[in-house]
């Protein structure tokens, strides 16, 4: 008999752990798992699969939470990624960090092993103390010990993850609690349906009241739309905003779409311009960390500037530089608070500014057009993104999964969007090997086409997940942009031993990687051939990968950000 049963119990119809936490998730509408199998959450996986719930197995779980941790950026409910103990919830905590420093919601839920064990240190299998590791990570981390709190410790890890600000959370279920059993129709009822997970955060009246004085003040207003701002939802009040307020508008990296990078009023190719220029500058779910240079110097130039910013979480006011006009609330509310306080006449910023600001943009795409139509062999970066920005212009509804250095933020620039959340790639940390977890993901959520633009080292961090691709026959075509190393194949080792640190086999073939799981392999020298295979990639939906040789001397050290290289005070002498 469990333990706690009285005898009546017996004749009544049982639940265990196994069952709660798959009746828990399905109850709150969390029907995906990304995660990889073994002791104790095995039978778990087969159970929730028998159940239902789409669990896809990976090779690596830093890929399921990289997975999880995209899906739950683009569903606005926490990605589940599953491991075992020790090593494999180890292995997920880099995505479920990753998550927490971009705000995505996730809960990493990791089998742990005996916690009288664990506790003395005798030396249990797969032996951690996951909970205290987890803690300084993440943005909750919760354990539950009896059947009977699986509902509640759930609720607790779906509200921590999407409320506020959302992150990560990690949920960690010891071995022992799936095998308890309880009387099924107190489990039941000791299930939480989450009401309501990230209320909404309505904005003070005098907050967005300031705000807009702020910006009516302006005489060359800018909007910096972030990733927060694309995580939203709130697509036709932002595009509203934007273009009722007429200032040019720059899109972080992963909020390109949010509003069409061909928008008359888009800043992306003026963007020295406009950061240097402004003189107010509205941040909307973006946040003035490194890829902002901080909020100030020489790329924010010497006109004196005023920020208005809008956000979730109040503790990002003045994070860096001095905030004129904070608005906290979600970003739905606050921009449609704003729309409403605009009323219908606001004046259109100056022509002097918008005007500047349209030349100097016409001017950069210009100067770039050509080169995007080289056809040379071996590929630099320009004629094979060419290609791929043609591609991702017929069809804007793919999905693009991008990571790298050079191969990062050369197609950022050239490879325009034109819907939200259609790009996804290495976010705050700028973190190599997001690319397969992304592109599963973002496949399995959305079931549009994916095209994965990735570095040759890039990939090499999550490259065995082209099985689960090929396994899960996913609609994705991943093509390495293969320059036979880390930002440059031409390095030389000057002590003349091994090689260079940061070069690779010379010529390598990832093509034939796939081939390996019955996927299409295909080996591309010129942009026509680049062409040819990745349309053809995109109309089948089959498993692909394209090895686009890109000429090793083409890219710089480090990409654009070769300025946050240390350099020797000696050397500078
Ligand atoms: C997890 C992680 N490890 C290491 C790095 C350092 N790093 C930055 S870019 C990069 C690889 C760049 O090479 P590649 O992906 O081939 O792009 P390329 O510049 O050659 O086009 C590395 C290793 C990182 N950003 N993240
Ligand atoms: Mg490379």
């Amino acid at each position: 008999m469990a333990e706690g049963m009285t005898k009546t119990d017996e004749t009544q119809e049982l639940t265990d752990g196994f069952h709660l936490v798959i009746d828990a998730l399905k109850l709150n509408g969390l029907n995906t798992i990304y995660g990889v199998p073994g002791i104790p959450i095995t039978d778990f996986g087969r159970m929730a699969q028998a159940a239902g719930i789409r669990v896809l197995s990976f090779r690596h779980e830093q890929n399921a939470g990289y997975a999880a941790a995209i899906a739950g950026y683009l569903t606005k409910k926490p990605g589940i990624c599953l491991t075992v103990s020790a090593p494999g919830f180890l292995n997920g905590l880099t995505a479920l960090a990753h998550a927490t420093t971009n705000c995505f919601p996730m809960i990493l839920i990791s089998g742990s092993s005996e916690r009288e064990v664990v506790d003395l240190q005798q030396g249990d299998y797969e032996e951690m103390d996951q909970l205290a590791v987890a803690k300084p990570l993440c943005k909750a981390a919760f354990r539950v010990l009896h059947a009977a709190d699986i509902g509640i410790g759930l609720a607790r890890a779906i509200r921590a993850s999407v409320s506020g600000r959302p992150g990560g959370v990690y949920l960690d279920l010891p071995a022992k609690l799936f095998g308890q059993v309880m009387n099924a129709d107190a489990g039941k009822k000791s299930l939480v349906k989450v009401i309501d997970a990230a209320p909404a955060q309505i904005p003070a009246p005098s907050a967005v009241k300031r705000a807009l004085e702020v910006l009516k003040s302006a005489k060359r207003p800018l909007i910096i739309l972030g990733k927060g701002a694309a995580y939203a939802q709130a697509d036709d009040a932002i595009r509203d905003l934007v273009e009722k307020s007429g200032a040019p508008f720059l899109p972080m990296s992963m909020a390109k779409g949010l509003l069409p990078d061909t928008h008359p009023q888009c800043a992306g190719a003026a963007r020295s311009t406009v950061l240097k220029d402004s003189d107010v500058v509205m941040l909307i779910g973006a946040r003035l960390n490194w890829l902002l240079s901080h909020g100030k110097g020489k790329t924010w130039g010497e006109a004196p500037k005023k920020f208005i910013h809008i956000d979730i979480e109040p503790r990002e006011m003045d994070s860096n530089v001095e905030i004129a006009a904070p608005v906290v609330g979600d970003i739905g509310s606050c921009v449609a608070s704003l729309l409403d306080g605009m009323g219908g006449h606001w004046p259109a910023p100056p022509a002097e500014w918008t005007g500047a600001v349209a030349k100097k943009r016409e001017e950069n795409v210009a100067k770039m057009a050509p080169r995007l139509m080289n056809n040379n062999a071996p590929m630099d970066y320009h004629g094979a993104l060419g290609v791929l920005r043609t591609i991702i212009k017929e069809r804007p509804d793919a999905i693009l999964v991008n990571e790298g250095a050079n191969t990062l933020d050369l197609a950022r620039g050239i490879i325009d969007m034109y819907k939200p959340r259609k790009r996804l790639d290495v976010g705050t940390w700028g973190v190599m090997g997001v690319g397969m977890g992304s592109a599963i993901a973002a496949a399995v959520e959305t079931g549009k086409p994916v095209l994965a633009v990735e570095g040759d080292s890039a990939f090499g961090f999550c490259g065995m997940e082209v099985e689960t691709i090929c396994r899960y026959k996913l609609p994705i075509c991943v093509v390495i942009f293969n320059n036979d190393g880390i930002y440059r194949g031409t390095d030389v080792n000057a002590a003349g031993s091994d090689p260079a640190t940061t070069v690779f086999v010379k010529g390598s073939r990832y093509d034939k990687m796939i081939e390996a799981f019955g996927g299409v392999g295909i080996n591309a020298t010129s942009p026509d051939d680049l062409k040819r295979a990745v349309n053809a990639a995109m109309d089948s939906g089959k498993p692909t990968l394209v090895n686009a040789v890109i000429d090793p001397a083409a890219g710089s050290e480090s990409g654009r950000i070769g300025n946050l290289n240390p350099q020797s005070a000696l050397k500078k002498k």
